[in-house]
């Protein structure tokens, strides 16, 4: 994105204010530069598409803060326990060596990956906070493969817009763009303040999105689809949280 085009969309964005015509420069702006995400409800979905627009454009691929070692919280809270599946159970009960990572969709070479063979990956670290967009925080050290890694290790090929990935826990869906998904900060994280994954914090396997809302950093990760529209998927919003009212786009 150049100065340029960038000041555009501001300039863009700027009219908004100035009435509902703005709206309209806004919705085509921000389709030009193809960042209308999936819960907008179409190009005249403004709101989503606004926020979505403008924080891609002037964030960009900005890191999240990371902190100090001295700086991790000692108490991080996990917001439930593992979850009471009879599957995961029985993963638990095999101590994960029978848990699975599948990666399809638009890659040259389909997977289903072990933590064993997730772990042999190039180890990235991390100290970022997750925002609950309930309020509250903590600071914690992530380790993990990074999913531009797991993505290429699969082949994903150029005209995968988007990765969709879900829970074993029913209900839990989400997916991010292709930015957020190759942005080195997006970890398939198997690691917690220097030991496994705790099970409460979404062991063996999460994925973890810093940039974003915690909701977005998906628990008990089973499954990777990449793919070039979101139609197919669920209602067609990109995740299960906007139906229940929180955006695809989280960005913090
Ligand atoms: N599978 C699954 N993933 C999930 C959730 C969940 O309930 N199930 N909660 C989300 C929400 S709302 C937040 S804020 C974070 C909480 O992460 P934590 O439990 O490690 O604190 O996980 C997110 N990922
Ligand atoms: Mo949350």
């Amino acid at each position: 994105m150049s100065a340029f085009s960038r000041r555009k969309l501001l300039a863009g964005a700027g009219a908004l204010a100035a009435g509902a015509g703005g709206l309209a420069v806004a919705s085509r702006l921000a389709a030009r530069y193809g960042l209308v995400p999936p819960d907008s409800g179409g190009l005249y979905g403004p709101g989503e598409t606004l926020n979505y627009a403008a924080h891609r454009l002037l964030v960009g691929d900005a890191p999240a803060r990371e902190f100090s070692p001295s700086q991790i919280s000692a108490n991080p809270f996990a917001q439930n326990g593992p979850p009471k599946l009879e599957a995961y159970q029985r993963h638990q009960e095999a101590g994960f060596a029978t848990w699975r990572l599948a990666v399809d969709g638009l890659v040259a070479r389909p997977l289903s990956l072990s933590i064993d063979e997730i772990r042999s990956l190039p180890v990235s670290s991390q100290i970022t906070q997750l925002m609950c967009e309930e309020g509250w925080s903590f600071i914690a050290e992530w380790t993990g493969a990074t999913l531009s890694q797991v993505l290429e290790a699969a082949g994903i090929l150029p005209e995968a817009k988007y990765v969709v990935y879900r829970s074993i826990e029913e209900g839990w869906w989400d997916s991010l763009d292709r930015a957020e998904a190759l942005h080195p900060q997006t970890l398939v994280a198997y690691g917690f303040n220097g030991g496994d994954l705790p099970l409460g914090h979404g062991g063996p396997l999460r994925l973890r999105v810093p940039r974003q809302v915690g909701y977005k950093s998906v628990k008990y990760l089973v499954s990777l689809t990449a793919t070039d529209s979101l139609k197919g998927f669920g209602d067609g919003q990109g995740a299960a949280g906007p139906a229940y009212g929180y955006a695809w786009y989280a960005g913090i």
